[in-house]
């Protein structure tokens, strides 16, 4: 029982399943006698990123933040997993950059927005088609496509415990846990 300290930066659009997933592995780790700790929307953007909009500047200050703390989380032994839409290719590059080689695990939440668009759990697609909402990813703001991901889940393919095991696949045999 044991592992090594990591990042699990899981990135997708909005309903894409990224806070499923990521509990869902976390339970499955905290099972495993793992120090887990998961940083989301419900704890971050509630708290210490209060006040910052969808706009890009502010997106990109969410990210800056959230990888700041994430880091200072690893540096204190945990598994860390942070569940944000992180659209921008130069925002999870730069969060990969602060981490030492081998603790930055992007996982790329991979499901069409016409998927996301679907299940829309907080109808929150069906306002931004309205006009509703502006800057809403996918609709009306930029997703960058991860170029190399550690992992590529492809939702609309596979269950949500087909996905678990993927991701503790790839923590198993890359040593981490
Ligand atoms: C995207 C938005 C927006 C806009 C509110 N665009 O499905 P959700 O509700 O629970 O997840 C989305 C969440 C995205 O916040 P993040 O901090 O992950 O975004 S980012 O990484 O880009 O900073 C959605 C809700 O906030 N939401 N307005 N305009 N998602």
């Amino acid at each position: 029982k044991g592992h090594k300290p990591v990042l699990l930066w899981y990135t997708g659009l909005s309903g894409s399943g990224k806070s499923t997933i990521a509990n869902a592995v976390e339970s499955k780790l905290f099972e495993l006698g793992c120090h887990t700790y998961l940083l989301d929307g419900d704890n971050v953007r509630m708290g210490l990123n209060k006040g910052l909009t969808f706009s890009d500047e502010d997106r990109v200050e969410n990210i800056r933040r959230i990888s700041e703390v994430a880091k200072l989380f690893v540096d204190a032994g945990l598994m860390v997993s942070t569940a944000f839409i992180s659209p921008f290719k130069a925002d999870r590059a730069q969060a990969r950059t602060i981490m030492a080689n081998g603790e930055f695990v992007e996982v790329f939440i991979d499901t069409p927005l016409e998927v996301c668009e679907s299940r829309d759990p907080k109808g929150l697609y069906k306002k931004a088609r309205a006009g509703e909402i502006p800057n809403f990813t996918g609709i009306s703001s930029a997703f960058d496509i991860p170029e190399s991901p550690e992992l590529h889940i492809k939702t609309a393919e596979q269950t949500i415990e087909q996905s678990v095991e993927q991701i503790i696949g790839y923590l198993s045999q890359a040593g981490i846990i």
